[in-house]
């Protein structure tokens, strides 16, 4: 497993401010919450820790009552069908209507709730009454098209406010969405429409990236070939005379849809508290992405909860959260929690180094604001680019600071702490998973120590802990399993149409059947101390997390194995010192086939085909074999020592010991 304990190469070109920051900042292993911060905070009483034990499931009343209910839930937790648990069984809820219609109806009507900065300088705010104005015209423009309750819709999209529009328009309607990153490919968006038989794409003519006009619906359109059932689309406009917007046969064009549609007024569909929000496909083991279910009451309720608690948000902040709505992160924390709370919610389209790198901290002081979320790869990458960039702006707006997506090393941890908090702002490091909805490791920012590099202790009411493979609790220092032992109100509720599988990839390694208990695997190791605090080592199954995005080991290979002329490939995580683990990928060729470099090229183009650039290899290394034990199985732990340059373990178990050295000579020599 990749070690994530911060032991990672790091050059920089920090100043001397940064040494003085080294000294004083390097030994000091525990940070207590700041006062200015505890004194204004949300959650302030340690109790809750007890009480949400002492209470639970009946604690979670508390998430629910963040929420309006069109009708009253029976119970908290029902889980006569293990795994498959239902939260606030019968409880009927809108999640757009808690999104918009309440906070508008209490007054919030002016209040802005996105504030959304195009990559170029464009800025655009939406108050709560206009997002529910246009969310309104959108959802009856989507009923125009043809798209009923339970139709799961599509969209490919990057981060335009159009995104969180059509998201609300769909749960307004009672139809699931699903987002499909718009950095994936064309088969990527195949392959996700074909498993949730999607009849509905919602896309765009194309975005903007560090200053150039993408083109998304060529990519849109070749995806569109390999779907197997037909498809109405919806194109938005975002390049304008930049790009020609064609449409389609079927596509129809946004800005006219919702103009149609001006002013209507569409009744938010009543849900139960279990009809599904949404899908988000993600990689697991196998080749084939996961579709994760979600539902409305517990994932809404959980996510405005931990909004809550953990983020401290309250409707008068102005927060941002930097990731992409199309990744979990960004479902749950730029869209429904923040907006279930009633928050003004940042958006910004593009790169953090565009026109400048300093660009995420001029949004930060333009927009003054108070809590800021993103990924530890980010935070690597600022680190390196040093901390004149954000020193050139007034970051005193900032109260709290977040991370999320792989684990930090306690060196970004606290360069964060100081060069963006300035030593004034918690920060909370959030460990969870697109199946878990929302965060279950983290410390509570006003009560819990914060110690870098570690996640801290499951939040109050979520149920989890550090086993050795027998599922024995372990020593404090030892290496691990994460396991969540009682389920939780944002859990995925299944894989789309999959239950079985459902079953065999959360639900085995650590359950009991027989005895009705059942313990849900998230397949990360960690290690736990004598404080309760855990801290996250990695994936434990074939996943790599590249700057915080999950990528399928599977997949890849199978893409590269597409290529003609290549007759195996391993494909492995190896330590990165900006994104965390980077692509390694191990080619053995036909014979005849010699290791071109247009042989390497079509490897990387075929990878970035089947998934999209997040999944290109950093290294593709051509080898005559690959290091297998006596029984044939490829050794993939050895194959990440080599990528991460770290000493070789053991190779006496293996049938070609012999090769191991020659590949690794293969990196050293490039
Ligand atoms: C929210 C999200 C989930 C995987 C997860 C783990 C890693 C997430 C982390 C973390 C260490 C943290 N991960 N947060 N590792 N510390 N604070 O990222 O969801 O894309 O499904 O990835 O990310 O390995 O299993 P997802």
């Amino acid at each position: 497993m990749p070690d994530g304990s911060g032991i990672m190469s790091e050059e920089s070109n920090e100043g001397e401010a940064d040494v003085e920051l080294e000294a004083r900042l390097a030994e000091q292993e525990a940070f207590e919450p700041p006062e200015s911060f505890v004194e204004q905070a949300n959650v302030t009483d340690e109790g809750i820790y007890e009480e949400f034990e002492e209470n639970w499931p009946e604690c979670w009343e508390q998430a629910a009552d963040l929420l309006s209910w069109e009708e009253e839930y029976d119970a908290v937790l029902n889980d006569e069908d293990a795994p498959f648990y239902e939260w606030f069984t019968d409880g009927k809820l809108n999640a757009s209507s808690n999104c918009l219609d309440r906070h508008v109806e209490n007054g919030a009507k002016n209040r802005a709730a996105i504030k959304w900065e195009g990559e170029m300088g464009e800025t655009r705010t939406y108050t709560y009454g206009e997002l529910l104005n246009e969310v309104e015209a959108f959802a009856a423009g989507l009923r125009d098209i043809g798209v009923e309750e339970d139709d799961v819709v599509t969209l490919y999209l990057p981060m335009i406010p159009e995104l969180p529009i059509a998201m609300l328009a769909c749960a307004r309607i009672g139809a699931p969405h699903s987002v499909v990153f718009a950095g994936f490919s064309a088969d990527a968006l195949a392959m996700r429409m074909n498993a949730a038989d999607s009849e509905y794409l919602i896309t765009c003519d194309g975005y903007y990236r560090r200053g150039d006009a993408l083109n998304h619906k060529e990519k849109a359109d070749k995806g569109l070939r390999s779907v197997d059932q037909d498809v109405t689309s919806v194109v938005v406009d975002r390049l304008g005379e930049e790009l020609t917007h064609f449409l389609g046969n079927d596509a129809r064009d946004y800005d006219e849809l919702v103009a149609e549609h001006e002013g209507a007024s569409v009744e938010p569909v009543t849900r139960d508290a279990e009809d599904m929000l949404f899908l988000m496909y993600t990689s697991g083991t196998t080749g084939e992405p996961k579709g994760v279910k979600h539902t409305t009451g517990g994932y809404l309720a959980y996510t405005a909860w931990t909004s809550q608690a953990v983020l401290d948000l309250v409707p008068e902040d102005t927060y941002w959260c930097s990731a992409d709505i199309g990744w979990i992160t960004g479902h749950s924390y730029i869209v429904y929690g923040p907006l279930a709370l009633g928050t003004t919610t940042v958006m910004y389209e593009g790169t953090p180094d565009y026109p400048e790198r300093d660009r995420l901290w001029e949004i930060i002081e333009k927009n003054r604001v108070d809590v800021f979320y993103t990924a530890p790869t980010a935070i690597r990458a600022f680190m390196k680019w040093g901390s004149d960039y954000p020193e050139q702006h007034d970051l005193s707006s900032l109260r709290l600071l977040g991370t999320v997506g792989e684990p930090i090393n306690p060196r970004a941890w606290k360069w964060y702490y100081k060069h963006i908090g300035d030593e004034e702002c918690p920060i909370v490091d959030t460990w969870w998973q697109t199946e878990t909805g929302g965060m279950m490791i983290t410390t509570l920012p006003a009560i819990n120590t914060m110690k870098p590099g570690s996640a801290g202790p499951p939040l109050p009411g979520v149920s989890a802990t550090v086993v050795d493979a027998a599922g024995e609790e372990i020593e404090a220092g030892e290496a691990g399993y994460v396991t969540v032992d009682k389920p939780w109100p944002g859990m995925l509720r299944t894989l789309y149409e999959n239950d079985d599988r459902f079953i065999e990839e959360y639900w085995t390694e650590y359950s009991d059947e027989a005895a009705d208990e059942w313990v849900y695997f998230p397949e990360d190791g960690a290690k736990i101390d004598d404080d309760g605090y855990i801290t996250i080592l990695g994936r434990v199954d074939d996943v790599i997390n590249v700057s915080g995005h999950r990528l399928g080991t599977m997949e890849i290979e199978s893409a590269i194995v597409g290529v003609s002329g290549v007759a195996e490939a391993a494909v492995v995580g190896g330590d990165h010192d900006v994104k965390g683990e980077a692509v390694y990928a191990y080619v053995i060729l036909e014979d005849g086939q010699e290791p071109t470099d247009d042989m390497r090229d079509r490897i990387v183009a075929a990878v970035e085909d089947a998934i999209g650039p997040i999944a290109r290899p950093e290294e593709v290394l051509f080898t005559p074999e690959l290091p297998k034990t006596r029984s044939g199985k490829i050794m993939r732990r050895l194959l990440e020592d080599i990528a991460s340059g770290n000493e070789l373990g053991d190779t006496s178990t293996l049938r070609n010991p012999e090769i191991v050295e020659e590949i690794a000579d293969q990196i050293d020599s490039e």
